[in-house]
């Protein structure tokens, strides 16, 4: 057994007889209500999910396991993925039997060639992402143990089977769609001696004396790996998942998800606006000309893609993890230097424009610039490297919830007429 599954089956007992006391002794206690306003606007901020891995301050932004995002931008993505399952940093020997695990996982099904040259040439990375994980669900072992008769009991371990696979696969399955979406020649085998995140810029064709953009991508992996579980991908995995569809169906779904522009295509939009700026003005704007046409844009009713947040009220300390790379490596880049202007300018709009609750950058009004810098130049496959990384979460949380026990979900929905009945009681 791998130290991983050891580790997770000895809490696991006391995780669930926590849910246990907490249904039994507190079932009927009231710890939330939902108003009118948060059933038009996405239900925001209705206290109404569990998840263990990590929270979201409106004014501290992510904290896994209890440690600010801030004070883990050293670590590696597997350490963080073992954070997010088991509620603490790995040891060397366990980060190393769960990287060796991962390795042995990595090859992806010989199937998936043929789909991944299959697409049309133009076709958007995420498409090509979420159709190949999808296709890959025929190596579900959740599925084919479902089948033959599996105790609820057991549903964890072959959930975590999964998503260890799923998440070995992915930077492979990633890289490859990288390399033949935009033909950068043959793909490239995983280099099982690097770690995990290391190995995918590896796979993507980054040098090996490339060593910062090596960091890049490990902090790159580490930032987006995790946001609680209300956010459109992470809560869309959930759902799929609490039908018992299989790790492969549910973290598809998810990804469909971050695919939209005001999620994580954010990023890909971002970049596409800094680089739309400069070519405009022929090279790095005045603060005029970028509040002019931020202002524009705002007035034409289109978004600063970046900008503002359904959970925070403050800068993304992601963004903040962002720019201190940037500001340490690459302090002349013309599109950093962009978006460190535009920190400079847009929340001051927005504030202006009275429109967004939270007028400060998130996570994706950096990392473009960022990528980009270091020949990641495809900003279509930006959302692809967000979703290997986001794996990482989305899987931990479907782990816990079949660990909990957690049920289908199944909130109640009312007609436009019975909540114009109701407000009138
Ligand atoms: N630019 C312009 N207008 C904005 C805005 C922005 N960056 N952020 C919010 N607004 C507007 C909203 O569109 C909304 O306008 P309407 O009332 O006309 O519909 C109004 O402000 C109120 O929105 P809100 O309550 O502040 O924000 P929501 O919780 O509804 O939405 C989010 C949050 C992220 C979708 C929104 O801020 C946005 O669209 N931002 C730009 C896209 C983006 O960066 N998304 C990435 C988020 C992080 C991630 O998931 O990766």
């Amino acid at each position: 057994m791998s130290l991983l599954k050891a580790k997770l089956a000895s809490q696991i007992p006391n995780l669930r007889e926590r849910v246990r006391n907490l249904g039994k002794n507190y079932g009927s206690k009231v710890i939330s209500e939902v108003t009118v306003e948060q059933i038009l606007g996405g239900m925001r901020g209705v206290k109404s999910l569990i998840c263990d891995t990590s929270e979201v301050g409106l004014d501290t932004g992510l904290i896994i396991r209890g440690i600010p995002i801030l004070e883990l931008t050293e670590k590696l993505p597997e350490e963080i993925f073992w954070l997010l399952l088991t509620g603490e940093l790995p040891t060397e020997e366990e980060r190393r039997d769960l990287k060796n695990d991962l390795s042995n996982r990595a090859e992806l099904p010989s199937y998936i060639w043929n789909i991944i040259r299959s697409f049309p040439a133009d076709a958007h990375p995420m498409s090509m992402l979420t159709a190949c994980i999808t296709a890959m669900e025929y190596e579900s072992q959740f599925r084919r143990e479902y089948d033959k008769g599996l105790k609820k009991d057991l549903y964890w371990e072959y959930t975590l089977e999964d998503c260890l696979n799923l998440i070995a696969k992915l930077p492979g399955l990633a890289a490859a769609i990288y390399r033949t979406r935009f033909n950068k020649g043959d793909v490239i085998k995983s280099k099982p001696e690097l770690d995990w995140g290391a190995d995918y810029a590896y796979m993507l064709g980054v040098s090996e004396d490339n060593q910062e953009w090596y960091d890049l991508m490990r902090l790159y992996m580490v930032l987006h790996s995790d946001h609680e579980s209300g956010n459109v991908s992470a809560f869309t995995s959930h759902v799929v998942g609490s039908a018992l569809s299989d790790p492969y169906y549910s973290l598809a779904a998810g990804l469909n998800g971050l695919a939209g522009p005001l999620h994580g295509l954010a990023n890909q939009e971002c970049l596409k606006f800094v680089l739309a700026l400069i070519e405009h003005f022929g090279g790095v704007p005045t603060d005029d000309q970028l509040r002019q046409l931020s202002k524009e844009r705002l007035d034409k009713g289109l978004v600063i893609p970046g900008y503002g947040h359904a959970v925070l009220r403050v800068t993304d300390p992601r963004f903040t993890a962002f720019i201190n790379f940037g500001k340490k490596y690459i302090p002349d880049d013309p599109r950093f230097i962009v978006v460190e202007k535009l920190f400079n300018i847009v929340p001051q709009l927005l504030i202006e424009q009275g429109k967004a609750k939270d007028p400060w950058p998130n996570v994706d009004a950096a990392s473009g610039a960022l990528l980009y810098h270091y020949g990641l130049t495809e900003v279509e496959y930006y959302t692809v490297v967000f979703s290997v990384s986001r794996a990482l979460g989305i899987c931990s949380q479907l782990v816990l919830s079949r660990a909990m026990g957690e049920p289908i979900t199944r909130p109640k929905s009312v007609t436009t007429a019975w909540l114009e009945k109701e407000v009138l009681k």
